[in-house]
């Protein structure tokens, strides 16, 4: 999870203007500097790291093909990329069409990517293999090497261009491919990688690969780094990853993998004591963030298989069922399926739409995990106690949820006591400020436009729902009135077209405490309403952290930096002025007045949107900072506590 920083509460635009029908049209790499964003996404910091993931890309098809077993990733000083890999080496011959060099079409041809010949799967992820072409195209420089037939084969390009034709510079023992690439400044705002997304993304294709290695190293001074990732558990290592910090209900992962034509499906699978499902798909190494064909096929079998075992092992009464939800809670999972041509749907084109995927990870699960828990009896009974508990605790939950709807009216538009509205009704102006503490409440209420600002107080310790399932929040009396303010429900239930605010700020003091009730605010969003994190609604709203004054002259600052630059500004004519420096001990502090100034007017106002970047590390740290677990949260602690500054015990 991180922050993005928008100044007075701009929101980005999305880049996203992929469309298909147009690629055919244009031809030559001009049409990719032209609209970068159709070919890479964005040309923001997410469309810089998806060059490398092309280059690592192909490096990867060629491991696939069973020909290369080591990857190379370094970032160097100047935030140019170098990757290499041990495979066959692109192809140097002249392909008879163009009358070049295979090296040169793949690099200067848009949709050359075409894999002629090879064995194992001919897989294709949509830009796959295209994706050569697209980064040189939108390099400033670069440089391509290939190992073969005893000799090294170099040629360069400059934003596309050749600019020296594949020349013979060396011999070599060895085959392979080198790729070092500059990306160009007239086409990325943010030139800079981050090393912690590039080993994240190769992390997951380690996983996903099994047995392949991938060495990720950082050359930057200041900041040097390598890592090697070889995991010969593939995905099993991948779920054990995940719940590293969980409590396992049964010890082993259940592994399961079977093949039809010309594609193949692995499932990885362990049950842990949270409350949580992780389901993780993919399709040809590409995250299926929308699921698809495979993740329901794995779903609708799953379910079938445990009502089945259930009720063969007596573990289930003859009218007892447990549903799809109750199977899935704690679940930890990871399907992996490659398939030759796979077809990307949804509205990010991540939901995999090949039927034939549903039916054969269905009849994998329906034969393996079946057959699995006859084996095991003992993991069969920990699985099915699970979801019987999980099924009574729903039903709980749903019993709450009645008894509250009937006391309050939930349907009836009653709103919360701690809710002071804003009389503006267009969810998309309206906002929300979740503030802690009835005088920081009180002030944000006199301070505020209330057109379209309305305030929610908070006030004493929050449920960590980290620890609790959804029934206790039915009966909390600090989370209940958050969710009918809100307006759209929670979990199974949850519904964004209800949501009455489209900004949702939470305004917590500069100090331990308000990061502790930060903290909670966050993970109750990311675990019971995760679209709000996902569609980018949820903001944190920044204070200053010092007032300066001198005379009659005031200003505030928000970083210490700030405060020394405006200390200087103010003594500009006058070095020895006396300046008048206080801290902000918390919001409560400022009267209405000042806090509307600095915090809450959106032309003067800075607002941190929360964004939802990696799933799987935000999930690790909520289980790590807010779960049962006491020592991941110490070793977490002692390894962070140097990023700790300004804590005000
Ligand atoms: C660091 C990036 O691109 N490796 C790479 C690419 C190819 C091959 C091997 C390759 C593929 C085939 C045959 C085949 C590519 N070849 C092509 C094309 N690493 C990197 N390693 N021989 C070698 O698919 O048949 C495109 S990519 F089109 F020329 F075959």
């Amino acid at each position: 999870m991180a922050e993005d920083l928008l100044e007075n509460g701009t929101a980005v635009a999305a880049e996203n203007e992929y469309d298909a029908s147009e690629i055919q049209v244009l031809e030559g790499l001009e049409a990719v500097r032209k609209r970068p964003g159709m070919y890479i996404g964005s040309t923001s910091t997410s469309g810089l790291h998806h060059l490398v993931y092309e280059i690592v890309d192909n490096a990867i098809d060629e491991a696939l093909a069973g020909y290369c077993t080591e990857i190379n990733v370094i970032i160097h000083n100047g935030n140019s990329i170098t990757v290499t890999d041990n495979g066959r080496g692109i192809p140097v011959d002249i392909q008879a069409q163009t009358g070049k060099p295979a090296l040169e079409v793949v690099y200067t041809i848009l949709h050359a990517g075409g894999k002629f010949g090879g064995g194992g799967y001919k897989v294709s992820g949509g830009l796959h293999g295209v994706g050569a072409s697209v980064v040189n195209a939108l390099s400033e420089w670069l440089t391509v090497q290939v190992h073969k037939n005893g000799s090294i084969y170099e040629m360069k390009f400059s934003r596309g261009d050749v600019v020296q034709p594949m020349t013979i510079v060396g011999t070599t023992d060895h085959t392979g491919t080198v790729v070092t690439f500059q990306p160009d400044p007239e086409m990325f705002d943010d030139l800079v990688f981050n090393y912690e997304t590039l080993h994240t993304r190769m992390r997951e294709q380690a996983f996903l690969n099994g047995g392949l290695r991938i060495v990720i190293a950082d050359e930057r001074e200041g900041q040097e780094a390598r890592d090697e990732l070889c995991y010969q558990g593939g995905i099993r290592s991948f779920v054990e990853y995940i719940n590293e910090n969980k409590t396992p209900v049964h010890q082993d992962v259940i592994y399961m993998a079977g093949e039809a034509d010309d594609s193949m499906a692995e499932i990885a699978m362990q049950y842990t004591d949270s409350y949580n499902e992780i389901i993780l798909s993919f399709a040809n190494n590409i995250h299926t963030a929308e699921g698809g064909m495979h993740e329901t096929g794995f779903k609708t079998a799953l379910t079938q298989v445990l009502n089945t075992y259930g009720k063969k092992a007596k573990i289930l009464k003859d009218n007892e069922k447990v549903s799809g939800d109750d199977c899935r809670e704690g679940l930890t999972c990871v399907i992996s399926v490659k398939l030759t041509e796979a077809q990307f749907e949804g509205q990010t084109k991540a939901k995999l739409g090949n039927s034939e995927m549903r039916a054969l990870v269905s009849s994998i699960v329906s034969d393996k995990l079946e057959n699995y828990l006859e084996c095991n009896p003992a993991v069969g009974k920990a699985i099915l106690d699970k979801a019987m508990t999980a099924a009574r605790a729903r039903e709980a939950a749903r019993k709450a949820r009645e008894s509250v709807r009937r006391k309050t009216g939930l349907d009836s538009g009653q709103m919360p006591d701690k809710l002071q509205d804003c009389n503006e009704r267009d969810p998309a102006l309206c906002e929300i400020y979740i503030v802690e503490g009835d005088s920081a409440a009180g002030s944000a209420i006199q301070g505020r436009d209330s057109r379209f600002q309305a305030i929610l107080s908070m006030w004493g310790k929050m449920l960590n729902v980290e620890k609790a399932r959804a029934d206790k929040i039915y009966g909390n009396d600090k989370l209940y009135p958050l969710v009918l303010g809100l307006g759209a429900g929670i979990g199974d239930e949850f519904n964004i077209d209800r949501l009455r605010y489209h900004k949702i700020i939470i305004m917590a003091d500069a100090d331990v405490d308000g990061s502790h009730i930060r903290t909670l605010l966050l993970t109750f969003f990311f675990r019971y309403m995760r679209p709000l994190i996902e569609q980018g609604y949820v903001y944190s709203a920044v204070p200053p952290l010092y007032k300066l004054t001198r005379g009659k002259t005031t200003r505030v600052a928000y970083s210490d930096e700030e405060r020394d630059r405006i200390s200087a500004e103010l003594r500009a004519n006058n070095p020895n002025a006396k300046i008048d420096i206080s801290r902000y001990k918390g919001l409560g502090e400022m009267d209405p007045h000042e806090l509307w100034e600095t915090t809450m007017d959106p032309e003067r106002r800075t607002l941190r949107r929360i964004t939802l970047n990696d799933a799987v590390a935000a999930d690790q740290i909520f289980t790590v900072l807010m779960g049962e677990e006491v020592e991941p949260r110490k070793a977490w602690i002692e390894k962070n506590a140097q990023y700790a500054v300004n804590l005000d015990f």
